[in-house]
């Protein structure tokens, strides 16, 4: 991923938290942001793109939802091998999407790619071979959540692949201590504060509301996936894949 600046957003005092949102401040610092807080980040970014060459068919689409800098479309662009393929990244972010276009275009490719501005419960789907999620159904209101899993199966093709990754809450709550204790040693090792953990924590309470295991299993096995399993899982982040 690009370099970037230093996320300091959070680093100063704040009279009032407001809710984050992925605006050019946030833009400015992401890879940077993304890296220290997401334990495990470029082990599932690696594993979208080794999944992409063995999932990635002939003549379909390939879709990064919620797609941010386009870190999982540029993976997965460097490992398909299918032929006549098309990757599709959404963000309804105007300033993701407008440093993702011209990031993407710094790199060559065969497959090509469109980064799109929208919102991704707003789609019309073609029929796709591999779609992710990676951090992003976290940020859809709770109930609309399954809404837009059903839409994915049904844009799926028979054998395609869903990467979801997502943080997630755990449903015992001496365990969801541990792993939240555990994620905030994490970010103070990778140099955050404790105000801007906690700061930061406030400015997500009411964007970024987090799912129990139990509850995604549930929703992809509702919306019909028949092949789930968790491949990854460090503290209270993990990544899921779900085959049609
Ligand atoms: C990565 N996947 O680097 N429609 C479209 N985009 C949305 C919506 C929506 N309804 N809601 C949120 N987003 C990326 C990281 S970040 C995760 C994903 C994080 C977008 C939002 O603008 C942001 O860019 C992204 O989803 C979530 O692999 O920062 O924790």
């Amino acid at each position: 991923m690009q370099s970037s600046d230093k996320d300091i957003i959070f680093s100063k005092p704040q009279s009032q938290v407001k809710d984050f949102c992925f605006d050019a401040q946030v833009v400015e610092v992401f890879p940077d942001m993304i890296s220290r807080s997401v334990p495990g980040y470029s082990t599932i970014i690696d594993t979208i793109g080794r999944l992409s060459q063995q999932y990635v068919t002939d003549n379909s689409h390939v879709y990064d939802l919620g797609c941010s800098l386009g870190a999982a479309t540029l993976a997965m662009r460097k490992s398909i091998s299918a032929e006549n393929c098309q990757i599709i990244g959404i963000d309804n972010s105007a300033a993701m999407v407008e440093r993702c276009q011209r990031h993407i275009q710094a790199f060559r490719g065969k497959t090509p790619v469109e980064i799109i501005q929208g919102d991704i419960l707003e789609q019309t789907y073609s029929p796709a071979s591999m779609m992710v999620l990676n951090f992003t159904l976290q940020f859809l209101e709770p109930e609309k959540r399954t809404e837009l899993l059903a839409q994915i199966y049904n844009a799926l093709l028979p054998g395609g692949l869903l990467v979801l990754s997502e943080k997630i809450t755990a449903d015992d709550q001496t365990c969801n201590q541990v792993i939240t204790d555990l994620h905030h040693d994490f970010k103070r090792a990778n140099g955050y504060s404790e105000l801007e953990i906690a700061q930061k924590r406030t400015a997500l309470e009411n964007v970024m509301r987090t799912d129990t295991l139990a509850t995604q299993l549930d929703r992809l096995q509702k919306v019909g996936f028949k092949h789930i399993t968790p491949w990854f899982q460090c503290f209270n982040f993990m990544s899921l894949i779900a085959i049609k």
